[in-house]
C-alpha cells in the first residue's frame, strides 16, 4: 500500500531539475537531495507502510496542486490540527511546495486555545480531523477561513479526496530567503502566544549546517536511517527531524506515537535517533536498552529540554553513546550543538555545545555588553536562522532584539573557556514540561478565571519523568473553599494536556517581596518536596 495508489491518478512524475536553480524554496532544496532511485522506501511505518521517494514527490504535488487551486492570496496561512501521519507530512511538504505559509498546531489544544490561534493568524486554510470539523470550521469560518478540509491518520478526509483528483505535475512555487515558510505559535510570558515567523531562508539555512555538522551520511558512507517518534507540529520533530532526513535522502522510521518499546524495536535498522529528555528518561527504563539494541546507531541528539547530566551518564554506560545534546527554540530554530565529529571535539553532558556555523552567540549584562567567558548571562543570538519577527506584533518583535540585531532568547547561560555553552536557567518565567513550554501567566489566567479564585501561581518542580513539572497554588476568594481534584478537572476540560499542573495547592496567600511581587522561588522550594 502507498499514498500515491490512495491518491490515484496517473501520471507523470515531476522532475526536480526543473525548478530553477536560483529558487530559495526550503522545498526545492529537500527535493535536490531526493535519491536518484526515487522508487526507494522514504518513509516506512510503524503500521508497517512504504512510501517510496516517487510517492513523496507525487503526492506533494498533487497536495500543492490542490493548494494552487484555491486562488489564496499570496502568503495565506495553511492551518493544521491533525494527528501525526504520513499524509500530514505530505501536507506539510506540500503548503511549502505550493509557497504558502504552514502553521502546526498541537493536537492537544482544546477550543479556546483553537479560538485564539486562529483568530489572531487568520489562516484561509484549516485542516482539522473529521473529531474536530464541528467546532473547528465553525469557528475558522467565523475568523474568514476560506476552506477547511479534513485529514485523519487512516488516510482519509477531504483533504485526500479533493488532492486525488489533482495532477502529478506540479513546479515548485518560486521563493525568495526572506519569504515565509512556517509560523510557530509559543507562548509568552504575558500569557499571549505569538507567531513566531521563519522565512525558507531561515530554515533552509539550519538544515544545511546541521546536515554538515551532524554528519549525516549519504548512500556512498552507509545511509542514514532516522528514528522519527516526535510529534510533528513543533520546531523538533517538524523541522530539526524531518529536514535533517530529507535534505539527506535519508529514510524514516515513522512512529504515529512515541513508545519505548516499539522505538527500542526499531533501533537495530536505524542509525540516528531524535528525542526530548524524557523520551531517553522513559528508554533507559526498558530492560531491553543494550549496547547489542543499538548496534546500529551512530548518533543520539537530545534537545527541547535540559538532559539531566545523570541520564547522559546513564545512557553511555547502557548504550556506549554520549548523547549529543543540542539547543534551540521555535524562534531560531537550533543554535548550538555538541560536535558529532571527533575532530570537532567532545560531547560534554550537561552543556549545550558551541554556536552552529552561522550562528553568532554572546553573553550579555545586566546593562547589556558582553560578559567574559565563565560569567553568567542573557544569551543573545544572531544568524540565518533568527525569525523574521512576531506576526502582528512589531512592537514585541522590536523589544526582543537589541539595537545591534540580536535576539534577546530569554535563557541564562555561560561560556566556559572551551566555547562549550551551559544553559543554567532562564530570565522568562517558562516551565519545560517533556519538552513542551508552559508559560505561567497563561495558565494563571485560566486559573484566576474560575468561580471563587482570588488569586494563583503556577510553579515548575523537578519531576523524574517530565524532568519538570507545573503545581498550581491557589488563593480562594475569602468565605469560599476550593476544593484540589475540581480545580484540576476543570482545567483539563479547557487545557491541552501538557498544561495542566500535576497538583494544586490551596493556600490562605501567596508569599510576597517587600514590592508585592510573588515569590515563585520560595513556592518552588516549598512544593519541590512534595
Ligand atoms: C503528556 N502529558 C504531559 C506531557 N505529555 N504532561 C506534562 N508534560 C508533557 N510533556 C500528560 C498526558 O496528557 C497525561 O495526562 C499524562 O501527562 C501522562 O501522559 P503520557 O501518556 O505519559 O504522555 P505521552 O503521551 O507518552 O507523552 C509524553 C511525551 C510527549 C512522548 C514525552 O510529551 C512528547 O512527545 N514530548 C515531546 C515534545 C516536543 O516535541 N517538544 C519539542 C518542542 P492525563 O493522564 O491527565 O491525561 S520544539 C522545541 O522545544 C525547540 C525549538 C527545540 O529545541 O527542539
Ligand atoms: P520553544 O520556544 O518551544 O521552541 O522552546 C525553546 C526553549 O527550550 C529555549 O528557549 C530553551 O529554554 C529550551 N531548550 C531547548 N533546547 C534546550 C536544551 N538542550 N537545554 C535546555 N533548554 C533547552
Amino acid at each position: 500500500m502507498n499514498l500515491t495508489s490512495h491518491l490515484g491518478t496517473p501520471g507523470s512524475a515531476c522532475n526536480p531539475g526543473l525548478d530553477e536553480a536560483d529558487n530559495a524554496n526550503l522545498f526545492a532544496a529537500l527535493l535536490a537531495q531526493f535519491p536518484t532511485d526515487t522508487q526507494r522506501c522514504a518513509v516506512q511505518t510503524d503500521t508497517g507502510l512504504h512510501y517510496s521517494w516517487q510517492d513523496l514527490m507525487d503526492a506533494t504535488a498533487m497536495v500543492a496542486n490542490l493548494l494552487e487551486s484555491l486562488d489564496l492570496p499570496p502568503s495565506s496561512r495553511v492551518a493544521v490540527q491533525v494527528e501525526k501521519s504520513v499524509e500530514a507530512l505530505v501536507l506539510y511538504l506540500a503548503t511549502l511546495r505550493a509557497g504558502l505559509v504552514y502553521l502546526p498546531l498541537n493536537t492537544a489544544y482544546q477550543s479556546a486555545e483553537m479560538a485564539y490561534f486562529v483568530a489572531d493568524a487568520q489562516p484561509a486554510v484549516v485542516v482539522c480531523t473529521a473529531r474536530n470539523f464541528g467546532w473547528l470550521s465553525k469557528l475558522a469560518f467565523q475568523s474568514g477561513t476560506r476552506y477547511v478540509f479534513t485529514l485523519d491518520d487512516d488516510r482519509t478526509g477531504s483533504l485526500l479526496e479533493r488532492a486525488a483528483q489533482c495532477s502529478r505535475q506540479h513546479q515548485v512555487a518560486v521563493r525568495k530567503d526572506e519569504d515565509l515558510a512556517a509560523i510557530i505559535y509559543t507562548s509568552g510570558t504575558t500569557g499571549r502566544s505569538k507567531g513566531a515567523m521563519l522565512s525558507h531562508g531561515n530554515l533552509r539555512s539550519n538544515a544545511l549546517v546541521l546536515k554538515d555538522y551532524w554528519d549525516w551520511r549519504s548512500d556512498a558512507q552507509g545511509g542514514d536511517v532516522l528514528i522519527h517518534a516526535l510529534p510533528i507540529f513543533h520546531v523538533h520533530g517538524l523541522f530539526v527531524a524531518i529536514h535533517g532526513a530529507l535534505i539527506n535522502g535519508s529514510k524514516m522510521l515513522w512512529c504515529a506515537k512515541f513508545d519505548p518499546k516499539s522505538v527500542l524495536a526499531q533501533m537495530a535498522q536505524a542509525t540516528v535517533f531524535m528525542g526530548v529528555p524524557t523520551m531517553y528518561v522513559r528508554l533507559l527504563a526498558e530492560a531491553g536498552l543494550n549496547r547489542a539494541a543499538v548496534r546500529n546507531l551512530r548518533l543520539f541528539v537530545s534537545g527541547s529540554a535540559p538532559m539531566l547530566l545523570d541520564t547522559f551518564v546513564q545512557w553511555q554506560e547502557r548504550t556506549g553513546h554520549a548523547v549529543l545534546e543540542r539547543y534551540g527554540m521555535s524562534e531560531t530554530v537550533m543554535l548550538t550543538s555538541n560536535p558529532c565529529r571527533l575532530s570537532d571535539g567532545e560531547r560534554l553532558g550537561g552543556t549545550v555545545g558551541k554556536p552552529l556555523p552561522g550562528v553568532q552567540l554572546r553573553i550579555a549584562g545586566e546593562g547589556g555588553g558582553t560578559l567574559p567567558p565563565g560569567e553568567i548571562g542573557g544569551i543573545e543570538v544572531k544568524g540565518p536562522n533568527v525569525f523574521r519577527g512576531y506576526w502582528n506584533m512589531p512592537d514585541k518583535t522590536a523589544q526582543e532584539f537589541t539595537a545591534d540585531g540580536f535576539f534577546k532568547t530569554g535563557d541564562v547561560g555561560t561560556i566556559a573557556a572551551n566555547g562549550y555553552l551551559t544553559i543554567v536557567g532562564r530570565s522568562k518565567d517558562l516551565i519545560i514540561s517533556g519538552g513542551y513550554n508552559v508559560y505561567p501567566a497563561e495558565i494563571e489566567g485560566y486559573i484566576n478565571a474560575i468561580e471563587g479564585v482570588a488569586e494563583s501561581a503556577l510553579v515548575g518542580v523537578p519531576d523524574a519523568d517530565f524532568g519538570e513539572v507545573g503545581v498550581a497554588v491557589v488563593v480562594p476568594k475569602p468565605g469560599t473553599s476550593l476544593d484540589s481534584a475540581a480545580l484540576v478537572a476543570r482545567l483539563k476540560s479547557t487545557l491541552a494536556n501538557f498544561k495542566v499542573p500535576k497538583r494544586c495547592y490551596v493556600v490562605d496567600e501567596l508569599p510576597r517581596n517587600a514590592m508585592g511581587k510573588v515569590q515563585k522561588n520560595v513556592l518552588r522550594d516549598r512544593y519541590a518536596a512534595r
